[in-house]
Formats: C-alpha cells, structure tokens, sequence
C-alpha cells in the first residue's frame, strides 16, 4: 500500500471510531455548558463550543433537560429573543431558534450588536407544557 492509501485508511477508520462515540451519546461533542436556568420540571442549557457568546453574529445550542434524570425532552416551539437593558431604551437583538438533532436540542443563531450583560428571554410551548425562563448571559 502506497503511504497515502494507508493516510486515507487511517482516516477513515478515525472518523468511524468518531462517529461510533456519537451515536447514543447524549451530549454534543465539543460543546461547553455555559448556563442552565430551570423551570418546574425543565432545565434549561445554553451550551457553545466556546467560552462565551459573542457579539456580532454566533450560534450556539439550547436543550431542555428533565430536572428528574437529565433526559432531553421534546418541548414543541421554542422561541427567543435578546435585549440589553439600557439608560433610555432597550437595545434587541435577535435570535433564532430551529430544532437541531433530536428532540429537545435546538441550534439559535444570534446577533448582538454588542458587548456586554443581554437578556435572554427563552419561551416554549409544547408537550412538556407551556414555560420560560430569562438569562442574563454575558456576551464577548
Ligand atoms: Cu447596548
């Protein structure tokens, strides 16, 4: 075998070991907790591959977890939205929220036009009932 067949042989097998560790596991690969807030019987987590959100355009990944056994639960429609509370008026931005793999994990892609402590406001109405919660979440 030439050395970039085995190169190749090699990679592949390394991104079957990967995806093997995926498959079943509940957490998404690389992605740190940075908050949690819970409601009745809901926790809800911000989770990024980095340390912070940050200003300008990100993305970042909310579950709902059951406060019982940690397990993600399927909450319906999720909806976000971001302010900054200011001297005079509010400053928004805007976050989007898609369902991502699987039940109860959802991929939002935000907007901040700038540094600082924003509000988020997370809503949800679905089969685990209707609920919210609100971070105050430093943004980078
Ligand atoms: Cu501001």
């Amino acid at each position: 075998m030439s050395p970039r067949r085995v190169a190749s042989g090699l990679a592949l097998v390394m991104t079957l070991a990967v995806c093997a560790g995926c498959r079943g596991a509940d957490d998404v690969a690389g992605m740190k907790e940075l908050q949690r807030l819970r409601s009745g019987t809901v926790d809800v987590v911000l989770l990024s591959p980095r340390e912070a959100l940050h200003q300008g355009r990100d993305t970042f990944t909310i579950e709902f977890r059951s406060t019982s056994d940690g397990s993600l639960m399927d909450v319906g429609g999720v909806k976000a939205s971001a302010n900054m509370p200011m001297p005079g008026m509010p400053m928004f931005g805007s976050i989007d929220v898609q369902p991502a793999s699987g039940k109860g994990r959802y991929a939002a892609a935000s907007d901040f036009s700038m540094a600082g402590t924003w509000r988020l406001a997370i809503e949800w109405d679905g089969p685990a009932g209707r609920g919210s919660v609100s971070f105050s979440t430093s943004v980078q």
